[in-house]
């Protein structure tokens, strides 16, 4: 059966870049023929310092995205990565096939290690292989995702095909990284060639889901752009790319074409594109803020979905590790 994996770290807010670029993917892909498994990766959160009681808060407050934007926790299975052993088990047994040269191109891990690489986690490091776990240990085929974890799904690949060499099997699939629409890469508001990111330590450079309208408002007012007034086609946005992000996100939150958008604004300035920016980003953000809100008033309720999330994310993937182990050549005698 098809199945569709995706994950997110409850690693700090989640920005409109998580939001647009994977999140509100998620729930479309329901009721469509695939299973749809969704994952709060704290594991993959801890690569870098967090504070127990902020991952507690922030785990529930992803869960609550999730559900705000659409994900059914009977329709999807919606889980912590952490309540299910199968993750780091694969992982390591991954560690093995994964070869140093293959993680050394890693560009993810070049820009968090920034030049102080001796002093970052090994998980950092072996973070791609986590990852191949996560999406292999339910033999996902797809795997929708923003474009800078592209390489990452393609690492995945890579692991799947040397297990499938090595062990002469084809026991692991090669899945797909699903990456589609004009916001697969937002973009820092403060830097057009940087991404959006949740750990980026100017908030001026992102709009977080829990941003209110008025934040939403300056933040987009204050962002970078130039002194040119639209062009009539993308084309004429090339050398731009601070006002090509504001184009993109806009054309993204309201669903038309880029040509679409840029046909009604061809022409004027940024005086008066950005507060239509501001007035869209507030009508698709507002509901799905209202909504994470009200999940928040209910950690009991959230905590009760994730652990019965992950009894059934547990069922699909323990027997697979299982599996992979006895391929192996490990006893399994109990
Ligand atoms: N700027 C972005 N544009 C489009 N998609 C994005 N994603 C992240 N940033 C953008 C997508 O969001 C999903 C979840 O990301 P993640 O939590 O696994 O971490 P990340 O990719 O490392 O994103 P962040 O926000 O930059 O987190 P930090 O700052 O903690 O590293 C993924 O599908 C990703 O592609």
């Amino acid at each position: 059966k098809p199945r569709i994996f995706s994950g997110i770290q409850p690693s700090g807010g989640l920005t409109l870049g998580n939001y647009l670029g994977a999140l509100r993917r998620f729930a479309g892909f329901q009721g469509t023929g695939p299973e749809t498994i969704y994952c709060v990766v704290d594991l993959h959160a801890i690569t870098v310092w967090q504070d127990p009681a902020e991952l507690t808060r922030r785990t529930r407050e992803l869960a609550a995205a999730y559900l705000a934007s659409g994900v059914d926790p009977e329709q999807s299975i919606l889980f912590n990565q952490s309540q299910v052993p199968a993750h780091a088990e694969l992982a390591w047994l991954f560690n093995c096939v994964a070869r140093l040269g293959w993680m050394n191109r890693m560009t993810q891990f070049k820009d968090k290690a920034g030049k102080n690489s001796e002093n970052v986690s090994l998980g950092l490091y072996a973070y791609p292989s986590l990852m191949a776990a996560d999406i292999l240990t339910y033999h996902a085929t797809a795997v929708p995702v923003g474009e800078d974890q592209k390489q990452h799904v393609e690492l995945t690949r890579d692991i799947a095909a040397k297990f499938n060499h090595d062990y002469g099997t084809e026991f692991f699939p090669a899945p797909e990284p699903l990456i589609e629409g004009s916001a697969t890469r937002v973009m820092s508001l403060r830097d057009g060639s940087k991404k959006m990111s949740k750990s980026d330590p100017s908030d001026a450079s992102r709009i977080n889901l829990t941003d209110d309208a008025d934040t939403i408002t300056q933040k987009i007012r204050k962002a970078r752009t130039d002194a040119e007034p639209l062009p009539a086609t993308f084309e004429g946005l090339k050398d731009r790319p601070e006002a090509r992000n504001l184009v993109n996100i806009y054309s993204a939150l309201t669903d038309e074409p880029v040509n679409a958008v840029l046909g009604r604004f061809e022409g004027q300035g940024f005086g008066t594109f950005k507060p239509a920016l501001a007035e869209v980003a507030v009508e698709v953000l507002a509901p799905i803020t209202a909504k994470m809100t009200q999940f928040m008033a209910d950690p009991a309720e959230i905590d009760r979905i994730l652990g019965k999330g992950a009894d059934r994310a547990h069922a699909i993937a323990h027997p697979i590790v299982e599996r992979t182990k006895e391929i192996m050549g490990m006893i399994r005698s109990r």
